[in-house]
């Protein structure tokens, strides 16, 4: 089960994906998602130039061997560019193995403990009205938790909430510039809670995504006002990086904790999680080092009685979503999944036996991860080049996007 050959196919189906694609010279083809919104020629650039010419002629099977040559043996360890490569080469090994062996990957770690992986949707709106009737369409699709975003009256764009349908915050040759006022946001959150909540009652699931806005003792406001409608969680309600200030959010409030997407390994996470100053983690399997990675950081969680709530937009590619599935259905600490659709061209190039029913995810019974990347059909999608937007509060200073 040597590997004969790796390339990386950078392809833009509505949005840009990095793919890593491995072969064995019992051709064997196992792939894996290396997207870094706004920084993807990094990745492809990591891969392709460092790593790719190491995994010639070794082992496919040896997936930890192969991480802790990639992790511990580049000297420079961690960081979004080197873990998401990382996680590319591990998901497509347990891709490969999981073909050579018929088996899907969720059996290969340990077999299922739920019958299916419960996910949120995104609804958002321009105003109310619209936030409410996009809510409602999503229960009407069977979601049985859903994240509502809001344009913030008084502000030209507001995290999360497109002026043209479909959530895509990447976009234009130079990043877009959003605007941002605390006091705003502050006091019109608890009123989009509040509709939703008088509007579809308290048995749907409701998130919110804070996306690192606000200092720790707003958040801890925020997290107060938000009481009386028991959200399932607030995301991100500070800049992550700033372990400690969640021990300020915890101590005021018991609206549940949700960190973690821009985390990269388990030490981003560990004093969060050893503290319990959150409920649930959101690192990605594509931006956390892949399957054999992300099990760790969930393990370690679950000795702490915090839940996963992997991240999983749009901007990581179905390859990373139906890997995601594989280990949701796996750990027995399983909090929620983030769902998003993908762009319409991604059908065309990455072709999925995971399927929706009822709220749930399943990602079927296929031998490996069950994604069938065309790279023909890639070829047909170049690459192009879009940046996430920067934020500027209304004195024109860079707040946090
Ligand atoms: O690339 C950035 C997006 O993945 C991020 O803005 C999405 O916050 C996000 C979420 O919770 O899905
Ligand atoms: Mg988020």
């Amino acid at each position: 089960m040597k590997i004969s050959d790796a390339r990386v196919v950078v392809s833009s189906p509505g949005r840009n994906y990095v793919t890593l694609v491995i072969e064995t010279g019992d051709g064997v083809i196992g792939v894996g998602d290396a997207t870094l919104n706004g920084r993807e020629l990094a990745v492809a650039a990591y891969l392709r130039d460092h790593v790719c010419p190491l995994l010639i002629d070794r082992d496919a099977r040896r997936i930890t061997d192969t991480w802790e040559y990639l992790y511990r043996g580049a000297y420079w360890r961690r960081g979004p560019v080197t873990m998401t490569a990382i996680a590319a080469v591990d998901m497509a090994l347990w891709d490969i193995v999981g073909k050579s062996a018929g088996l899907p990957v969720h059996q290969l770690l340990g077999g299922a403990v739920r019958d299916g992986v419960m996910v949120y949707g995104h609804a958002s709106g321009t105003d109310l009205d619209a936030l409410e009737a996009d809510f409602s369409a999503h229960v009407d699709q069977g979601y049985l938790a859903v994240r509502a975003q809001c344009a913030i009256p008084g502000l030209d764009s507001t995290y999360g909430v497109s002026k043209s349908g479909a959530y895509e915050p990447a976009g234009g040759s130079r990043p877009a510039q959003d605007v941002w006022d605390t006091g705003l946001y502050l006091d019109f959150a608890p009123k989009m809670m509040a509709r939703i909540r008088d509007s579809f009652g308290d048995r749907v699931h409701l998130l919110h995504d804070v996306h690192h806005r606000l200092s720790p003792i707003e958040a801890a406001r925020l997290g107060r006002s938000l009481e009386p409608y028991r959200m399932f969680w607030m995301e991100d309600p500070t800049p992550a990086e700033d372990q400690s200030a969640f021990k300020i959010i915890r101590e005021a409030t018991t609206t549940p904790i949700a960190v973690g997407e821009v985390f990269n390994s388990i030490w981003d996470c560990q004093e969060l999680i050893t503290n319990r100053w959150i409920d649930y983690i959101r690192t990605s399997v594509t931006h956390a080092g892949g399957i054999t990675h992300l099990r760790r950081i969930f393990s370690l969680a679950e000795l702490y009685g915090v839940r996963t709530g992997s991240h999983g937009p749009s901007d990581l590619s179905p390859i990373a979503f139906a890997a995601a599935l594989h280990l949701d259905l796996t750990v027995p600490n399983f909090g929620i999944q983030e769902h998003m659709n993908h762009p319409a061209g991604a059908e065309q190039v990455f072709d999925t036996s995971a399927e929706f029913r009822d709220g749930y995810f399943h990602p079927g019974d296929e031998p490996g991860l069950g994604v069938t990347f065309d790279e023909e059909a890639a070829a047909r999608f170049p690459y192009n080049r879009k940046y996430l937007p920067v934020n500027r509060r209304l004195d024109g200073s860079v707040h946090d996007w």
